[in-house]
């Protein structure tokens, strides 16, 4: 239907004719003359109706269209001072293609900005505003830097099952689905399916996916359905793991300042790009640090979010905690041989954000099985897992990155909700 996207028209296609289709951003009219901006996907231009030209009736009929309108207008090109870009389209012929209803439920055009819930009632129409849009573009273009650097350091991409029989992150936020006459879950994480992959020999593999926890809280960084960015590993140990997983994030932010300055100037954002290796500090330094100023950490325990605060003030960008206590890390991963309270975890972090979380994994099945036990967990619900560690499994290791959360980060977001298209959280199933 259209020659050229909006952004394409420039004052080098003076006297050309071009068809561009979108919808009637504004229509400021004159009397004699009116000016329809007209915006598609990739931006706005301005559409010059002179009544002389076109005739009263067209005139008319252009003019009291209603905002957010479908149209295709054919016309011919021409250079402009006044114009945005500094050019119009003098217009031969205007098709309407759908008429939008009044009043809107939400402005496109408008200045002011609506609350989040409203917008989110009508992600629609909310998702049609060039600042919305542009965090989706940063977020695809963020997905495909990491995809191509995990393809270029040989990771296979798969994709395991969503609906799972047993608990992999804790058994306390699945959702439960009916199965035909069975009680099932959805997948909290891909994690024991990426696991036997590992017995399988893939060697590396990645998966991009949803994942579903039933959190109940209601909070600016938690969805009850993600996108999980997972990668597992042979042959290597949580260090190996984590040289993979800086690397793939920088490939990400430089692929996202590549392609996305347009986006990123809309925001008003310019995301750091960390330079590598990231810093990595170990769990008992993080603790030193918060109690330095004034938080106090019981040794065993997750960090807290005012501990996390306190670590994130001194290193305000990306960097990796290591070396936590088994007593606050799952079942999977692998203790320390030297000091078995530790184990090979990590997190990457970015000031008091968490964003991914990874390990060198518990390969020995006798002491896969102990560590279940002592965490309360019936290995026989795992048989179909540990029975992969029994024939034939490599050391191997792997994390996970929320997607959202590092859109949030790169595109400066306050509130993860707006990085995804359509939220799950606590209150919202619809749209
Ligand atoms: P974890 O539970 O830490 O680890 O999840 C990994 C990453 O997923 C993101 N994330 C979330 N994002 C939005 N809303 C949520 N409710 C939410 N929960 C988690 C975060 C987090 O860092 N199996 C392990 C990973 C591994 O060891 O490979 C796991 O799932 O960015």
């Amino acid at each position: 239907m259209r020659t050229h996207y909006t952004a394409e028209i420039n004052p080098s296609l003076d006297g050309e004719t071009v068809r561009v289709c979108g919808w009637v951003h504004d229509i400021r009219n004159l009397g004699g003359i009116a000016f329809l901006l007209l915006r598609d996907r990739e931006g706005i231009v301005q559409i010059t109706l002179i009544k002389k030209e076109i005739g009263k009736e067209m005139f008319k009929e252009i003019t009291s269209l209603p905002r957010e309108s479908v149209i295709c207008v054919e016309g011919r090109v021409q250079r402009s001072e006044q114009a945005r870009m500094g050019v119009e389209i003098l217009p031969a012929s205007v098709k309407v293609l759908n008429r939008a209803k009044t009043p809107l439920p939400l402005g496109v055009a408008d200045r002011v900005g609506a609350e989040l819930d409203t917008r989110l009632d009508n992600r629609f129409i909310d998702l049609r505003k060039p600042e919305v849009l542009a965090v989706f573009r940063i977020r695809h273009s963020l997905l495909a830097g990491i995809r191509d650097a995990l393809m270029r350091e040989g990771f296979i991409e798969v994709h395991t099952p969503k609906i799972i029989a047993t608990a992999t992150e804790g058994g306390t936020n699945l959702f439960p689905v009916r199965y035909f006459e069975r009680d099932a879950y959805l997948s909290q994480s891909p994690q024991l399916y990426k696991q036997i992959l590992m017995a399988a020999g893939f060697d590396r593999v990645f998966e991009v996916a949803p994942a579903f926890r039933a959190e109940e809280h209601d909070t600016s960084r938690h969805l009850n359905e993600f996108i999980s960015i997972d990668v597992e590993m042979s042959f290597t140990d949580e260090e190996g793991a984590m040289g993979v997983l800086e690397r793939a994030l920088v490939s990400g932010i430089e692929r996202v300042l590549e392609e996305r300055e347009r986006e990123l100037e809309t925001l008003g954002v310019q995301p750091h790009l960390p330079e590598l290796p990231f810093t990595r500090i170990t769990y008992d330094e993080c603790v030193d640090i918060a109690s330095r100023k004034g938080v106090e950490v019981e040794w065993g325990e997750d960090l807290s979010a005012e501990a996390l605060k306190a670590v994130g003030e001194e290193i305000p960008t990306y960097y990796f905690i290591t070396r936590w206590p088994m007593e606050c890390k799952p079942f999977y991963v692998l203790p320390f041989e030297d000091d078995p309270r530790y184990g090979r975890a990590f997190d990457l972090m970015f000031g008091d954000r968490e964003i991914t979380s990874g390990a060198q994994r518990n390969h020995i099945p006798d002491l896969l099985r102990e560590t279940m036990v002592k965490k309360g967990l019936n290995p026989k619900n795992f048989e179909f897992y540990l029975r992969a560690f029994e024939y034939g499994m490599p050391p191997h290791a792997g994390w996970a990155i929320g997607l959202e959360r590092i859109t949030m980060i790169v595109a400066g977001l306050k509130n993860i909700r707006e990085a995804t298209l359509f939220p799950r959280d606590r209150n919202r199933l619809v749209p």
